[in-house]
């Protein structure tokens, strides 16, 4: 029998993701449904005044386990991580975090019989020599440890679906464009500063190489994609925990170019530094077709309309 969502609780929810997503789950759900949890308090109060905010290490079980009890949780959306630049200077950390995290949500999913979970995952489970195009079901071989615990929380998740029939699903996301919150210490990170110091400088030091081409995606879709995820039929899902997620994909380049339309006197200098690397050894675009057939995907934005919106967004909030 289907179970239903009505208790949720996000981990990771004050970084650039869950900053966006809990309020639109408050609005879907109801506010008091929605726990919000982080180790750190977000910087935008409205995260805590709108509904419940409690201060977690996703690192401590019984923590953990005290919440799900208390607010007899049914669905987590678990997005606590060290991301790929701050996973290569701190790799025991990340493999800490990310993987103790992982298991400890799922071990719990499991004793409390929730109704889902959904992890992302990310195109960090790529490594070097991949095909351009990344295919849905490939060799996994990743050269970073945020990569290492990503290829570990798919296959943990894929695991625990056939295991012991948890409804786990997750996306490989792009990198993630926003404007509220900034990123937490990612390689794709590039793309969000851009748009901060092309209104606040109208210049940016670029830390990859301008022909360096990535996956990438607005953020409205990535939340588009966890809710219509978490609401496809289980039955219709041949894949869980591991759906390449595609939307848009450019070099940096390509991306002054689309700001250059609206400020045409921008400037970008180019000062690689390790990021450079872990960019390198992932594929510039994903073959999303397994996400289009089996919960019918599609991205919303391109490149230049999400240009425009950024823009507009920081320019109203940063010019003030
Ligand atoms: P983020 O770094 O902005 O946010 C992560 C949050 O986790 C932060 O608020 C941080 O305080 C919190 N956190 C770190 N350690 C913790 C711990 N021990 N206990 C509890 N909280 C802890 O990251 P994000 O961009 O919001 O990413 C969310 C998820 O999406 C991650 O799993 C990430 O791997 C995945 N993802 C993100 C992107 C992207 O471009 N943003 C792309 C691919 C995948
Ligand atoms: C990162 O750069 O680490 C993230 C990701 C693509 O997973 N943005």
């Amino acid at each position: 029998m289907k179970k239903e969502i009505k208790k949720i609780l996000v981990t990771g929810a004050s970084g650039q993701i869950g900053s966006e997503l809990v309020p639109i789950l408050r609005n879907k759900y109801g506010d008091k449904n929605v726990i919000a949890t982080d180790l750190k308090i977000p910087l935008d109060n409205k995260l805590f005044e709108s509904g419940p905010f409690h201060l977690l290490d996703i690192r401590n079980y019984e923590t953990i386990e005290s919440i799900i009890k208390n607010y007899k949780i049914d669905t987590i959306i678990h997005l606590a991580a060290i991301l790929s630049g701050i996973g290569e200077t701190k790799p025991e950390f990340c493999w800490d975090v990310n993987m103790t995290g992982t298991v400890n949500v799922l071990n719990l999913a499991v004793k409390f019989e929730l109704a889902k979970v959904f992890i992302p995952s990310s195109i960090a489970v790529w490594g070097p020599g991949m095909p351009k195009k990344a295919p849905q079901d490939s060799i996994l071989q990743p050269a970073t440890m945020y990569g290492v615990t990503k290829v570990a929380g798919e296959l943990i998740g894929d695991y625990y679906v056939k295991k012991f029939g948890l409804d786990v699903r997750g996306v490989r996301y792009p990198g993630i464009i926003s404007s509220e919150t900034a990123p937490g210490g990612g390689t794709t990170d590039y793309a969000v500063a851009i748009y901060y110091d092309a209104v606040k400088f109208n210049k940016f030091i670029c830390f990859v190489s301008e022909d360096t081409t990535l996956p990438m995606m607005y953020m409205p879709d990535c939340i588009k994609a966890v809710l219509d995820l978490l609401e496809a039929p289980f039955e219709k899902l041949k894949h869980h925990t591991n759906f390449n997620l595609g939307s848009m994909s450019f070099n940096v380049k390509q991306l002054v170019e689309s700001i250059r339309k609206f400020k045409p006197n921008f400037e970008i200098v180019y000062e690689p530094d390790f990021h450079q690397e872990i960019a390198d050894s992932w594929p510039d675009d994903v073959d999303d077709s397994a996400a289009r057939e089996e919960w019918n995907w599609k991205p919303d934005w391109d490149l230049d309309s999400m240009t425009q919106d950024m823009l507009t967004k920081l320019e109203a909030r940063l010019l003030r």
